[in-house]
């Protein structure tokens, strides 16, 4: 009888060599092959291409086995619509022990007061920490000034007018192209649509945030929500002014730290650097700095708990049991001192990296970091637009994604910069040694790129013409660095493919 490739792994290994990674990965693509091999094949060819480039995403990184694991199983099977004790189903004991666990292990390692763990995406918390902001400071006392709690039991006036209410608020973001996120009132996005939305810029010449101008405008703005937080911002903030500035306006002071939970997780922002401590309510993503899975949290006030664990009905559809798993195992994860150790060195390799960068001639916006992501000007440098770099890296094998600068000539979408994170590779073990190979690898790849004519003569910004030597100069160093820092060792990568890619 022909052997499965579980049966041939056990039979060829020694019982005390035997990886339990290893074994849980083979079952289950043995189990999907079964049913969809091209799925099987994609999911070996992932672990390929992940192991084959070197990853600067900034907001991606490497879970364990342990948080894979506690997310593919029977958990996905249940609806718990609601929250703990309080679900619109049945037989929920379980999915709430979960999420009371996963809550738990947030507060404690943020010390906040309330934690909700239900969100998909830090899209979705951001929309569920909006809209419960909305619902205590403009639904509640509308309601009380009716003489009711219940929204049914308002006639079609009212309910007109709580509606204007609700969508003729205030948000005030950091703008997108100074490194703020989409859903931070950036009119591509409904933050933009249901709040009159404006947005602070960084300075001009030192690209770093001017809390006086900020204040300023707070003051003239007059916000409900002001919100910090960023997906491309190089420094570290300073909370406690925020919320001052917040206070001095009136507003309720939200933070999105989604891209530096994990420095604040691991006590590198501590003190006026930690937001949980400044601000009425935090969102978060789990999977970037957390290294957790993909999802998200929203910390908050008790002010706001009631508010916030209503994200379903209000926003969210049903939660991901699986998921909500997934995070207590990552949130526990990083309450060890080893996750501390790994959040500092995430920080000292980006200060390394960008350092490194400087040295080689770079354009380091604001001329270095104090978290895990530094951003470059390469128009500035090279004439390149983003989007060429970017494709530069990927066809080097190293992946990163392209940015606005702050006042982007080139828009968000050819962009002219590229944002680089570590905390991936510091995850794969690289350490500051590793950062100064990395820095001479992206000028080489830089210095290899042109932007090449488009079809009507002028320069393309999205074609290029990358110098073949370069490129393969840059491929070798990058296989050579992988090779010492293998992501996921104890998958036999050569085994999965000649058990699944035949
Ligand atoms: N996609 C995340 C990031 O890369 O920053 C946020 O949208």
């Amino acid at each position: 009888m022909m052997m499965t490739p579980l049966q041939k792994y056990l039979s060829a290994t020694p019982a005390e060599s035997v990886s339990p990674a290893f074994v849980s990965w083979l079952s289950a693509l043995q189990l999907v092959a079964g049913e969809a091999p091209g799925v099987a094949r994609a999911v070996v060819r992932e672990l390929a291409a992940q192991r084959s480039h070197l990853k600067l995403i900034a907001s991606e990184n490497y879970c364990s086995h342990s948080v894979q694991a506690a997310m593919g199983n029977l958990l996905t099977d249940k609806y718990a619509e609601g929250y703990p004790a309080h679900r619109y189903y049945g037989g929920c004991e379980n999915v709430d022990a979960i999420e009371l666990r996963a809550a738990k292990e947030a507060r404690e390692l943020f010390g906040a007061e309330h934690a909700y763990v239900q969100p998909h995406s830090g899209a979705d918390a951001n929309l569920i920490a909006f809209w419960a902001i909305l619902s205590a400071r403009v639904e509640e006392p509308a309601l009380s000034r009716l003489g009711t709690a219940d929204l049914n039991r308002l006639s079609d006036a009212q309910w007109e007018t709580l509606r204007q209410e609700l969508g003729s608020q205030r948000l005030l973001g950091m703008d997108y192209y100074s490194g703020g996120h989409l859903t931070h009132g950036y009119r591509q996005n409904v933050s933009a649509r249901m709040f009159r939305a404006a947005t602070y810029a960084v300075d001009k010449e030192s690209g770093l945030l001017d809390y006086d101008a900020i204040e300023k405008q707070a003051l003239d703005f007059k916000p409900l929500i002001l919100l910090a937080g960023y997906s491309a911002y190089p420094r570290a903030i300073n909370f406690k002014r925020f919320r001052a500035i917040a206070d001095k306006c009136g507003a309720v002071f939200m933070v999105d730290m989604s891209h530096f939970a994990g420095l604040v997780a691991g006590k590198v922002f501590v003190g006026e650097e930690n937001p949980v401590a400044w601000a009425d309510v935090v969102t978060t993503t789990t999977h970037k700095t957390l290294r957790g899975p993909r999802g998200a949290l929203i910390l908050c006030r008790s002010e706001f708990a009631d508010a916030v664990n209503k994200g379903c009905p209000l926003v969210a559809g049903g939660p991901l049991p699986h998921v909500m798993a997934a995070k207590a195992v990552a949130l526990k994860e990083a309450r060890r001192p080893a996750y501390r150790a790994y959040a500092r060195s995430v920080q000292r390799n980006a200060r390394a990296l960008a350092e490194a960068c400087m040295r080689e001639g770079l354009a380091v916006q604001t001329g270095g970091t104090d978290n895990h992501l530094l951003v470059l000007n390469v128009a500035q440098t090279h004439g390149l637009t983003g989007r060429q770099g970017e494709s530069a890296m990927t066809q080097c094998g190293i992946t990163l994604n392209r940015n606005s600068v702050p006042f982007d000539p080139n828009g968000a979408w050819w962009t002219s910069g590229l944002r680089i994170g570590t905390p991936a590779l510091t995850t794969l073990g690289m350490g500051t040694a590793e950062m100064e190979e990395i820095a001479p690898l992206i000028r080489l790849v830089l210095d290899g790129t042109k932007p090449a004519p488009s079809e009507k003569g002028a320069l393309s910004k999205s074609k290029i013409a990358l110098d073949g030597a370069a490129q393969k100069v840059a491929q070798r160093r990058v296989s050579a660095l992988l090779g010492r820092f293998t992501l996921y060792p104890e998958l036999d990568l050569a085994f999965l493919k000649s058990s699944f890619l035949r």
